[in-house]
């Protein structure tokens, strides 16, 4: 059985600055020399732990990427566009930012001989066609975020067998956890707890029927740590915990957990939402070793008391 986690690395974490990124970036600067690249459009430099070093830039910008990978012995890529609406509104800018960055950072560990671990997204498979998803079922996105991320999924493999180098691809389901700050574009977990710590409704699309796989970040960061030692490279896992709850659910666990006044009221249904995802995880568990510690409330309660010191 290899490590379960890296030492004495040198690392690049792209995207450290932002939500998962910074969580990995804490995980790993004990023991390994941590990098970070992330141009702070989402990402916040309060973020970074001290003893990271943060270079300011973006993964398209050739001299910033050259000076970032230089003898580096892993990267994370985690910087992306990571709103599904945003992709719908500009394609062209999602494209760029999870496709075209994503080759610039292969072609630059190609290079340096550096294993890759990929953010890539339950998203791929859009409308799945049974739960919980196996890694093999159809992929359909139905956007260009998801679309964007299964051609980097794919890229991270070939990249693997026509070049030998060592990548892993990890489909997150949906990640939430301290440090997700809510915004228009933010997941609902973030959305709801604002919401209701702000005694503002809590606005579920629909009738809140549709499920998803809530997986929180320490579990997140325990799948990039496998990832980052294991030899069975040149896969993609799913990140989940294997478990769904529904969206109505959800929004009664926050107002209990926040004791709100805040009412749940019933919005239109978001159009093309998924309706159910669900992670089988048994690919990951077989092959990382990986497996969820955080349960769903425990999670949610973190959450919600890191909230409320902001
Ligand atoms: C999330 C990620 C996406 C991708 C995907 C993988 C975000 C913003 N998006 O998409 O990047 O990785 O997961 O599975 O994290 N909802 C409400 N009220 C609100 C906001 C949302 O009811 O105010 C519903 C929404 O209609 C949907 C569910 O909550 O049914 C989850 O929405 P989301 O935007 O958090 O995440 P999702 O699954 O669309």
């Amino acid at each position: 059985m290899p490590p379960d986690r890296p030492a004495d690395q040198t690392v690049l974490i792209t995207g450290g600055a932002g939500f998962i990124g910074s969580h990995l970036a804490t995980a790993l600067v004990s023991d390994n020399d941590v990098r970070i690249l992330d141009n702070l459009t989402t990402g916040q430099r309060a973020n970074v732990p001290d003893e990271a070093t943060l270079i300011e830039g973006d993964c398209r910008d050739a001299d910033a990427l050259a000076r970032v990978t230089d003898g580096v012995d892993m990267v994370f890529h985690e910087a992306a566009l990571v709103s599904v609406q945003q992709s719908i509104d500009d394609p062209q800018q999602s494209h760029a930012i999870n496709v075209d960055a994503t080759l610039d950072v292969l072609e630059a560990a190609r290079r340096e001989d550096a294993r890759v671990v990929l953010a890539s997204s339950a998203a791929i498979y859009g409308h799945p066609e049974r739960v919980p998803i196996p890694e093999s079922d159809p992929k359909g996105p139905t956007s260009p975020y998801g679309l964007d991320k299964l051609t980097i999924d794919h890229y991270v493999r070939q990249y693997h067998e026509l070049y030998g180098l060592e990548t892993v691809a990890l489909r997150y389901f949906n990640a939430f956890g301290p440090g997700q700050v809510a915004s228009d574009y933010s997941g609902v977990i973030s959305i709801f707890l604002d919401q209701a710590l702000s005694g503002e409704p809590i606005t579920v699309d629909g009738d809140g029927s549709q499920t998803r796989d809530f997986v929180f970040i320490d579990d997140i960061v325990q799948a990039n740590l496998r990832a980052a030692t294991t030899d069975a490279v040149g896969k993609a896992y799913n990140i989940g915990t294997g478990e769904a709850i529904s969206i109505r659910e959800l929004a009664e666990a926050v107002q209990d957990i926040t004791v709100t006044e805040s009412e749940i009221v019933h919005t239109e249904p978001r159009p093309g939402d998924i309706e159910h995802s669900q992670a089988d995880i048994s690919k990951a568990e077989a092959y990382l070793d990986y497996e969820p510690t955080v349960a769903f409330r425990e999670g949610l309660a973190r959450t919600a008391k890191w909230y409320r010191t902001q």
